[in-house]
């Protein structure tokens, strides 16, 4: 229940575009630039192209061109690269995204994909593509054109360096936070960068996971949605609460998020109906308007909104249930109202919930989860315990761009979490990337139901591996 369709068809043509080859023509030589200590870089221009050709007529070009023509989905670049040993590398595109904010998928030897995003410039920048873990010996890195429109002169790689200690927060934001909140996070951190906490959204689904490889999840991440008033009154009936208690009284951990469906203003027409009211296109609810003073009709409408779900937190609270709490998920991407305005009033609106469920209504068994990658939009280190970000890329990679991108914005300060994938990540790579996810929580329905992005094979690899930890593994953490 994510992103613009638009969005996730783009990432899937592009992956589709990957598989395919084309014979293309290939380049008499790669030019190799080694000045740099340890870095080498490779010219676009040298490498393989297929639908794409070499311009000079951007300057500041290194070697002799770059790469144009990304205007179909299957338009690449394939280099081929050199590793002395299995090792891993940072990865630097010098791109020029000269028509504007551009994403291009970057294919490690035909196989793990990831997302690079870059932000438009009237010249040649360095965009950081993220880690690969180069084989010994001769590999191919792809850049597939995803959006398209955008220039590439080279790129770089440098040998990581080893990732430093984490310098984990010791204690939760709220002084008044309860004993199980605490001892959740005492946990967490005990088993934060040597363990990942396997996860599945919706009860349902955790028992598929169950069915297919022997072992439960040990995290459920379950939605308050249904108890959003404005669904309530087309008369939903919320069953997570439930659910939750359920698995948390088999020894699990929880995770809740709330797909908020706006107070008022629901268009709900033939195509837009109320049940969509969360996203931006099903509603003309103005975040930023509500929220200009405390005294209008539509803020006080946030506010019973959030007293509603609040009695749900509290339900949750009276059976000892600590709860990993990621409100306004994904806000940064915009398609849900409440990120549809704009960094500020989002930041707003958290500050508020945060206000109103821990210092009004005295809520203390929750850890304060944020899910945006971008500093614009973070609400700072003193409202956020745990940072996270919701990822949707075929292969079952380790997802490291956006790890990194998180311990950058955290300072290496708060732990890290896949609230939300597509593809549960392979622990081998997960270990190789030092991509230190504290836990993952797969989509349901057709994401964890779905060979394209989780074959019952890697499942089975996924939780019988030692460094995922699942229900039967977690048993009795209350109390270490
Ligand atoms: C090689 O790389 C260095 C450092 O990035 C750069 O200054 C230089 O212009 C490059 N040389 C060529 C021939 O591209
Ligand atoms: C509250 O929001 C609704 C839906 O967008 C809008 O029609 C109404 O005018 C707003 N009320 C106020 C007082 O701004
Ligand atoms: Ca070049």
């Amino acid at each position: 229940m994510v992103r613009t369709l638009q969005y996730l068809l783009c990432g899937i043509v592009a992956l589709a575009a990957a598989g395919t080859n084309a014979a293309p023509a290939r380049a008499p030589f790669a030019r190799r630039n080694t000045t740099e200590p340890g870095a080498t870089t490779y010219e676009a221009e040298d490498a393989i192209l297929s639908g794409t050709q070499v311009d000079t007529a951007q300057e500041g070009f290194t070697g002799s061109g770059y790469v144009t023509g990304f205007d179909e989905a299957t338009d690449k670049i394939t280099f081929e690269v050199e590793s002395a040993t299995s090792q891993l590398y940072d990865l630097s595109i010098r791109i020029a995204a000269i028509y504007g904010d551009k994403h291009t998928t970057v294919v490690l030897n035909g196989g793990a994909s990831s997302d690079v995003a870059f932000t438009e410039s009237d010249t040649w920048a360095d965009i950081s593509g993220g880690q690969l873990l180069l084989n010994e010996g001769t590999n191919t890195i792809e850049l597939v054109s995803n959006w398209g429109w955008y220039l590439v002169d080279s790129i770089k790689l440098t040998p990581s360096a080893p990732r430093p200690e984490h310098q984990i927060n010791p204690s939760l934001n709220n002084p008044s936070a309860d004993a199980n909140a605490k001892a959740l996070y005492d946990y967490l951190r005990s088993i934060y960068g040597k363990k990942i906490l396997s996860g599945q959204q919706d009860l349902v689904w955790a028992d598929y996971v169950a069915e297919q490889t022997g072992k439960t999840p040990a995290l459920l991440s379950v939605d308050l949605m249904d108890y959003s008033p404005s669904r309530v009154e087309h008369g939903t009936k919320g069953t997570s609460v439930e659910e939750a208690i359920e698995h948390a009284e088999r020894g699990g951990i929880i995770s809740v998020l709330w797909h908020w469906n706006a107070p008022v203003g629901l268009y709900d027409t033939e195509e837009q109906r109320w049940w969509s009211g969360f996203y931006t296109e099903a509603t003309d609810f103005d975040v930023e308007a509500a929220l200009s003073s405390t005294d209008n009709a539509n803020y006080t409408l946030l506010v019973r909104d959030i007293d509603a779900i609040a009695e749900q937190l509290k339900r949750l609270e009276d059976a000892g249930v600590p709860v990993l709490w990621r409100p306004l998920h994904e806000a940064e991407g915009g398609w849900f109202w409440w990120g549809a305005k704009g960094a500020e009033p989002a930041k707003k609106l958290y500050a508020l919930l945060y206000d109103r469920l821990v210092n009004h209504h005295g809520i203390n068994n929750l850890i304060w989860v944020w899910n945006s990658l971008s500093a614009d939009w973070y609400p700072g280190d003193e409202t956020v315990d745990i940072l996270s970000a919701d990822v949707y890329a075929q292969g079952n990679g380790p997802m490291s761009t956006q790890y990194n991108q998180l311990i950058e914005l955290g300072g290496d300060k708060k732990m890290i979490a896949a609230s939300e994938v597509g593809a549960a990540p392979l622990p081998d790579q997960l270990q190789a990337y030092e991509a230190h996810w504290l836990w993952f929580a797969v989509w349901g329905d057709t994401f964890i139901n779905n060979a394209e992005w989780n074959s019952p094979e890697n499942l089975k690899t996924i939780y019988e591996s030692d460094y995922v930890l699942t229900l039967d593994e977690i048993q009795g953490w209350q109390e270490s």
